[in-house]
């Protein structure tokens, strides 16, 4: 077992029976120009996580434990994506629109990848969800169990969005799970700060939060 600091106390895990999730690091939440931007958003404010990120997967990868990669987007035909989540927010560009790296989270676009940095690796798992959160309509609780996974450390954006879906979903299915301050990341500093306070508050209510040194020094 492995224990490291985390709020609000220490998290304990086995690291044969943990996964590593790395939640929608797309270039159309990370790059100018892509969905993120289209509804307002300042992209800088994710781009911080890419770093860090590049370093705990590389941990990661090397103590030969899995990593799964999801990605939030639609089929072409759109046929996937519920007509509020189309209309929503009054986007400056709809989900499917042309947009500066193809149409705007469509599965098979440049803009629906993963950036550069993080691009998964051979025989890595790659979960395309259609959703906020990773559970929803994606074959993902599946994997989890035959995989014998019991807990995640979780990573990636939006934190008050698809990473709080996330947790709140894996928390109710009976997850440990850690997130990761350095990891994730909020187009709104004020959200970043309070996501991470909410999951971590009333003795941890969806989990734990640590920072990935602490997991990169545990695993090493
Ligand atoms: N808009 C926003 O904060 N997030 C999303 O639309 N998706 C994810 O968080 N991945």
């Amino acid at each position: 077992m492995s224990t490291v600091d985390a709020r609000p106390g220490p998290f304990t895990f086995d690291p044969n029976h943990t996964a590593l999730i790395v939640i929608d690091m797309q270039r159309d939440f990370l790059l100018p120009g892509g969905f993120g931007e289209s509804l307002g958003n300042d992209v800088s404010q994710l781009r911080r996580t890419i770093e860090p990120l590049a370093a705990l997967i590389g941990a990661w990868r090397a103590a030969g434990l899995p990593v799964i990669h999801t990605r939030e987007g639609h089929l072409p035909d759109l046929s996937d994506c519920p007509p509020a989540k189309l209309s929503r927010g009054a986007p400056s560009m709809r989900i499917g629109d042309p947009g500066a790296f193809g149409r705007i989270l469509i599965r098979g676009e440049y803009g629906h990848d993963i950036v550069d940095e993080l691009q998964p690796i051979a025989g890595e798992m790659v979960i395309d969800k259609p959703g906020k959160g990773a559970f929803y309509a994606t074959e993902l609780s599946d994997i989890l169990e035959k995989s014998e996974i019991s807990s995640l450390i979780v990573t990636g954006v939006t934190t008050e969005v698809c990473v709080h879906t996330t947790v709140r979903e894996a928390n109710d299915r009976g997850y440990e799970c850690l997130v990761l301050e350095d990891c994730v990341g909020s187009y709104f500093p004020e959200f970043q700060q309070v996501g991470l306070k909410m999951i971590a508050a009333q003795g941890g209510i969806f989990g734990w939060v640590a920072e990935s040194p602490s997991v990169i020094a545990a695993i090493s």
